[in-house]
Order: C-alpha cells, then sequence, then structure tokens
C-alpha cells in the first residue's frame, strides 16, 4: 500500500492506494471546522497590506489527525511500503534551531502529540502562504537585479511572482536573520520532515516556485541566493540544502510513526511535491503533450512539455516534472474564468433566460471557429498574458492566406458573442502552448482532459475538442493531488508497478467529446486561432502590464 497526504490551502487529506493503483480509503481534515482553535477562515489568516497566513501548527496537528482518523478506519499501515505527499504550493516554514533538535526526538511512546512535542520549533509561527501579495516591491527589486521580467523568467521558469516563497525567505532573513534559523522548508517538505525526523530538501518541481532555482540546472541559483541574504549565502545554504529530483526517497519513517501507529521500520518516506505537481500526476500528465485544463473561478491549463522554450515568455510558470527526468510541466492560470463567462452569458441573453442551457443553445447557433470572429473579454486583470483589465476587445478574421485582423467594436449578434467567450480560453491555451512547445503542434497529440464547473457543458466539451483536435475526456479529480501524491510514492519506490502507468492513469478518464474531422471545421479553428493570437499580441502592446 501506498500514502499520499495532501495539505492544501483548506484541509488535509490523506489517502490509501493499493499499488494497482485502486483507492483504498482516505481520511479528512477540515481546518476551519474540525481545528476551530486556531479560528482559520478557509484555511488562513488575513491581515493588512496584502499578508495572508497559516499558523504552522495546525498544518502539523491536522496531519497528525488525518493519520488518526485513517487509523480509527482500521488502515493496516504496516503495509504500508512508501509515502508521500502535495502541498500547497509557495507556503514558506522556518524551524528555530530547538526545532531541528526536537524533530529529531519525537516520541511515539510518550503519549504527547507530535504539535505538542513541536513546541517552539518554528522561528515564525505564521508562514506566510500562496495567496500572500505583500512582496511587491521584493519582485521589482528581483526583476531590476536580473535586467528585466522575461530574465527573471529565462532563469527561474517564472517571472517575480508575488506568491514564490523566495522574497518571504529574504524578508525573514532581513527581519530576524540567521541568530534562530535552522532550516527552511516549503509546505511540502514539512510534511516530509515529519515524517522522516528531519529537515528535508524541497524536491525539484515544487522549489521552481521560489523564484530561486536555476530551471536549466535544477540547483539553488548562487546569484538569487545572494538576493535573499545578501553577502550570507553560506548561512543561507546550511538552512536551504539544495534541492532533488522528486522522486528520491528521503528517508525511512521515523520511529514516532512507528511506534505510535504501527508503520513498518522500512516504510520509505519520497520527497513531497506541491499540488500542482502531484495533480499533474494523479490527472495521468505522464508523457510529452498531455494536457489538462480546468475551467473554474480562474482557469488553469497544465501541459507536459519536452524541454525548455528556447525564448523566455512573459507568462506561465515553468517546473520540473515531478516523474519524467528532463522533462517540464507549465502551468497557465487565466484570471477571467467562470465569472467572466457568466457576465457575458446575462448580456447575450435576457434576464429572464440567464440560463447555461439557454446560453448552449446560443452556443451551437454560431459555427465552429465563429467565422473567424474572436474577442478576448475582462472581468479582472489578467494574468496570460498580463494585461490590465479594461474594455471587452473583438476581432474579425476573413478567410484566406492574406486576411488581416479587423477590429470590431461589437459582434453581429448574441451567438457570435456566445461563441467568441467560450472559444477564447481554448484559443488562448492554444496559442499559448504553441509559443512553449513550437516544434511541437499543440493539437492532436493526446486527450485533452477537461475539469471544472463548465466541463459539465457537452456544448463546451465541443469546442475544446473542434480547437485543440484531440478527444477530450473528464475524471473525478478531486482528490488529484493525493491521489498523484500517492503515485509518486509508488513510482519512486516500485518501477515495475509503473510499467503502462500513463494507460493505467489514463483508463481512470471517461471519453466524452471526439473532435470533428471535418476539414471545414480544422481549418476555422486555425482561422481563429491565428486571429486570436493576433488580437492578443495588439491587447498586450496596448495594455500590457510588463
Ligand atoms: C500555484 C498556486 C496555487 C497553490 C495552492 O502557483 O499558487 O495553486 O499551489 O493550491
Amino acid at each position: 500500500m501506498y500514502l499520499g497526504f495532501d495539505l492544501s490551502t483548506q484541509s488535509c487529506k490523506c489517502l490509501v492506494m493499493h499499488a494497482h493503483l485502486a483507492v483504498l480509503g482516505e481520511s479528512r481534515v477540515h481546518f476551519d471546522s474540525d481545528l476551530p482553535r486556531y479560528k482559520t477562515a478557509d484555511g488562513v489568516h488575513r491581515h493588512a497590506g496584502g499578508r495572508v497566513t497559516t499558523p504552522v501548527r495546525l498544518w502539523i496537528e491536522a496531519i497528525e489527525l488525518a493519520v488518526e482518523r485513517l487509523r480509527a478506519q482500521g488502515c493496516p499501515f504496516d503495509r504500508v511500503v512508501a509515502i508521500s505527499g502535495s502541498g500547497q504550493q509557495h507556503g514558506s516554514v522556518y524551524w528555530s534551531k530547538a526545532g531541528v533538535e526536537a524533530l529529531a526526538k519525537m516520541d511515539g511512546s510518550s503519549g504527547s502529540s507530535l504539535v505538542k512535542q513541536l513546541e517552539g520549533a518554528f522561528a515564525l509561527d505564521d508562514s506566510p502562504i500562496w495567496m500572500d501579495t505583500s512582496t511587491t516591491e521584493s519582485c521589482k527589486e528581483l526583476t531590476k537585479r536580473l535586467g528585466g521580467p522575461l530574465e527573471v523568467a529565462k532563469r527561474t521558469g517564472s517571472l517575480a511572482t508575488e506568491r514564490f516563497s523566495g522574497h518571504f525567505f529574504r524578508r525573514f532573513v532581513a527581519e530576524k536573520g540567521f541568530d534562530n534559523l535552522g532550516g527552511l522548508s516549503l509546505v511540502s517538505s514539512l510534511g516530509a520532515s515529519l515524517l522522516v525526523g528531519k529537515v528535508v530538501p524541497i524536491d525539484i518541481s515544487d522549489a521552481a516556485g521560489t523564484n530561486l532555482m536555476d530551471i536549466q540546472a535544477k540547483r539553488w541559483d548562487p546569484d538569487l541566493l545572494d538576493f535573499v541574504a545578501p553577502g550570507k549565502v553560506n548561512e543561507l545554504r546550511a538552512v536551504l540544502a539544495e534541492p532533488v529530483d522528486s522522486w528520491t526517497k528521503c528517508g525511512k519513517v521515523h520511529p514516532y510513526w512507528i511506534h505510535k501507529y504501527g508503520f513498518s521500520p522500512d516504510c520509505n518516506v519520497v520527497v513531497w511535491s506541491g499540488d500542482n505537481p502531484c495533480a499533474v500526476v494523479g490527472n495521468g500528465l505522464v508523457a510529452e503533450g498531455d494536457l489538462t485544463i480546468s475551467l473554474g473561478t480562474s482557469d488553469t491549463a497544465l501541459a507536459v512539455i519536452p524541454r525548455l522554450p528556447k525564448e523566455p515568455q512573459p507568462f506561465g510558470h515553468l517546473f520540473p516534472h515531478p516523474i519524467l527526468k528532463d522533462c517540464y510541466w507549465s502551468m497557465l492560470c487565466y484570471a477571467n474564468g467562470d465569472v467572466t463567462r457568466r457576465r457575458v452569458r446575462d448580456s447575450v441573453l435576457s434576464a429572464t433566460d440567464a440560463s447555461w442551457d439557454e446560453f448552449s443553445k446560443l452556443l451551437k447557433e454560431a459555427p465552429a471557429g465563429n467565422d473567424g470572429n474572436v474577442g478576448m473579454f475582462f472581468t479582472n486583470d489578467e494574468i496570460t498574458p498580463p494585461v490590465n483589465t479594461g474594455a471587452d476587445v473583438r476581432g474579425s478574421m476573413a478567410a484566406g492566406p492574406e486576411a488581416k485582423l479587423q477590429r470590431v467594436a461589437s459582434f453581429p449578434d448574441a451567438k457570435t458573442e456566445a461563441r467568441a467567450v467560450i472559444e477564447m480560453r481554448a484559443l488562448a491555451v492554444k496559442t499559448h502552448l504553441d509559443r512553449l512547445m513550437p516544434d511541437q503542434a499543440s493539437a492532436g497529440r493526446s486527450q485533452l482532459l477537461l475539469t471544472g464547473g463548465a466541463s459539465n457543458n457537452k456544448d463546451i466539451l465541443q469546442v475544446f475538442a473542434d480547437a485543440f483536435q484531440r478527444t477530450v475526456c473528464c475524471m473525478d479529480v478531486s482528490e488529484g493531488a493525493a491521489f498523484g501524491a500517492a503515485v509518486r510514492a509508488l513510482h519512486a519506490t516500485n518501477p515495475s508497478a509503473c510499467r503502462d502507468l500513463r494507460n493505467k492513469l489514463q483508463g481512470l478518464r471517461a471519453v466524452r467529446a471526439q473532435p470533428s474531422k471535418d476539414p471545414r471545421v480544422i481549418e476555422a479553428y486555425r482561422r481563429a486561432a491565428k486571429a486570436y493570437a493576433q488580437l492578443e499580441a495588439e491587447v498586450v502592446s496596448e495594455r500590457g502590464r510588463l
């Protein structure tokens, strides 16, 4: 059996899986309701100035409670071969010097809980997490130091990004120095450290979410370490080991867990990784070109890319793949998701008709590819690419190789507008993937996994199938990160069980739409993609944020 934890923003899950990938059981701890004494709202504390934190002790208590709840279900922990986990990305943890010692001395026979034994173990009680936006100045300084945004992207795989952990490490060093600092962790490596009883390294996939790792060498960039701790890189290195491959076994489970819960002394702990890298695995994105798009409050596309793009791009985040050596995965986040789609829906339907069913009827009335009509619709500042919110933008491109995009103030009818807001996301992801992997056609290579609320709508699924020329599948991904963590534990310790892993993982999907092979549909989307790319380039030059 293999265990996968998911220490996320609002809850901690622990899932137990068989080597054949069947999920045998799981437990869950909700931070707000199960651990009310921490007084979190949605798992966090919000402070002035965009600071957002979670008490590190809450995470520790949640992990132990999740294990206790699984034991109460009768989980035979002695049969667990390996454990790994997933942590919300970017959250940072500051061990005190006493904490590092307390960790080694955890005692499973004393009857005292983990959180009690780790009293005083942290140099910072409240960990900044990914929702924190208080590091804008540090991002500006990093960009300046490296000579521009694209230089940061080239070096680290991402632009300077507020939530990335390096900026918080830097603030800690500036405010508190190294006197009481015993080790630095991310949420992921905190979890693994608790299981092995020592501060373990960060894995390369989650390390790419710090703005500190050289994305090619997969080692901390010395210049960026100096940015965090000017003139004190040696002190910093003493508390921050080099990142390790995501399939590294970082030790056997600590006697604490053996004595108290009956784990086997042979049970391996595999380094934990971030929730997104674990979801990449859990969703079956384990070969070049594999792609999933989640349509939600914000939209996200995760894709496996074979190598770093030759030219850095002003959008997207690149991370080493957590199981494919030398491959990467990219994350594209789009801020204009459900809220923007709903706004456009409500604008094209009368108040009494404003339902998704009615919207779908309109969508189907307009032809695939929308006759060359494309739009960019805004309710929020867009992240991919970084452009400021403002008026919606529309364009139209006639058929034919010489045709150029013409900007239009409005579309001729409601159906064109309805189709444009849905096709916008498919065309944007396609455009961005074509730039990240120019030598690989983003279309047709494998299935497209579509998740999130809008994936219940079969007309929307058809748009994505046709635009990408891929079979569109859906699957229940609610536990994708915990499941992916368990699969990573399996992959790192039992390679023979992982033969045919991709087929097994993708076998968990349900096929929901097939692409039309009508050459007119294929051509219509080729034209729409060209029109969209041109419209986006114009909008970036008019109101881009970089
Ligand atoms: C990714 C990000 C979030 C967190 C929490 O960059 O900030 O997705 O990983 O889920």
